[in-house]
């Protein structure tokens, strides 16, 4: 998990960090654990009088699915940096031939969607947003703002410095860490902007994630039913604070469905809950922040009303929610 300040500019200047939850019984084996904060940064960069105003279009991506293509607001963010590092300084894990490590790689940035690869290594997802899956293997992670996934890497190469590469979706950028071998001093780090090929290869879909421990909904239908617009600054057709809460009832289970009109993809993020991704099977991942592809991208997704109170739901895109892209889920009686 992550813990971040939810008040204007702070979490942007740098006030978060990650919460792990060890569980009682740790049922994965691994030699070594890394936590991988991913940000994007411009402190320094203005005053930080407002949200900063959008400075462009970003890298187009002609031959991507328009479904599928990320934009963002295109505010300057010159620095993506891992654990606070920028590239030319960046973070170094240590692993020796044959070690197992587990990554846990978390997307803290404001406005910057990122994808996520090891150079001469596959990625073997195990939890999405802290909650098991069953383990799939991949060449490359993407991870919207507030995405959480903990990968298994088999240090499998004989030894040396691979690359850890981060690049944002949908603009121009570099972030990286390195995978050092013990034994591998003599070896320099690669070269700052070099780019593993496994960033094209296979990349995780959320199709691809099988819940290990599904929402025990109940028999039949859900007891409530939300259809909810997203555009750049509206949930349903309504901008925070000019907003009706939406009302749940404790005990009900309730499903969101999520239609993205807009151009910009949309990492929507609930409070206080956990929700599983509507899929074929029933076993979609059970998760707490879910991207939504724009240009009519559809994502739905079912709670059970276990949580009393006044809780956030909003986009995780931090001048999206600061332009009034968030609403409440209050609990009423029935
Ligand atoms: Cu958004």
């Amino acid at each position: 998990f992550m813990y971040h300040a939810h008040v204007g500019v702070q979490l942007d200047r740098g006030l978060y960090g990650p919460l792990i939850v060890e569980p009682r019984n740790e049922p994965l084996a691994y030699d070594g654990e890394y936590t991988l904060m991913l940000d994007d940064w411009r402190d320094g960069v203005d005053d930080h009088a407002d949200h900063g105003t959008p400075a462009g279009e970003g890298v187009a991506q002609p031959d991507l699915d328009p479904t599928d293509v990320v934009s963002f607001g295109g505010r300057a963010y010159p620095l993506l940096l891992i654990n606070g590092r920028p590239p030319d300084d960046p973070p170094v894990l240590q692993a020796r031939p044959g070690d197992r490590l587990r990554l846990r790689v978390m997307n803290i940035a404001a406005d910057t969607g990122f994808r996520f690869a090891v150079a001469g290594h596959r990625l073997t997802v195990t939890h999405s947003d802290g909650m098991p899956v069953e383990p799939v293997t991949v060449d490359a992670l993407r991870l919207g703002m507030g995405e959480r996934y903990d990968v298994l890497v088999d240090a499998v190469q004989p030894g040396g410095a691979w690359q850890v590469g981060v690049e944002p979706e949908g603009r121009a950028g570099w972030g990286r860490a390195v995978l050092r071998y013990s034994g591998s001093g003599s070896s320099g780090p690669p070269a700052v902007a070099e780019r593993p090929v496994e960033l094209d290869g296979r990349l995780l879909q959320y199709a691809d994630l099988l819940a290990v421990e599904p929402l025990q909904l109940p028999a039949g239908a859900p007891d409530r039913l939300y259809d909810l617009t997203l555009t750049g600054t509206q949930i349903g057709g309504q901008s925070y604070p000019d907003a009706n809460p939406l009302p749940v009832t404790e005990g009900e289970w309730v499903r969101i469905t999520m239609r993205n009109t807009s151009s910009k993809w949309h990492p929507m993020h609930l409070h206080g809950h956990h929700f599983q991704v509507l899929a074929p099977g029933g076993r979609g991942p059970v998760k707490d922040t879910v991207a939504v592809p724009a240009r009519g991208g559809e994502v739905t997704f079912d709670f059970l009303a276990g949580n009393p109170g006044r809780w956030l739901f909003h986009c995780h895109n931090h001048h999206h929610m600061e332009d009034g892209m968030l609403r409440l889920v209050e609990y009423v009686r029935r």
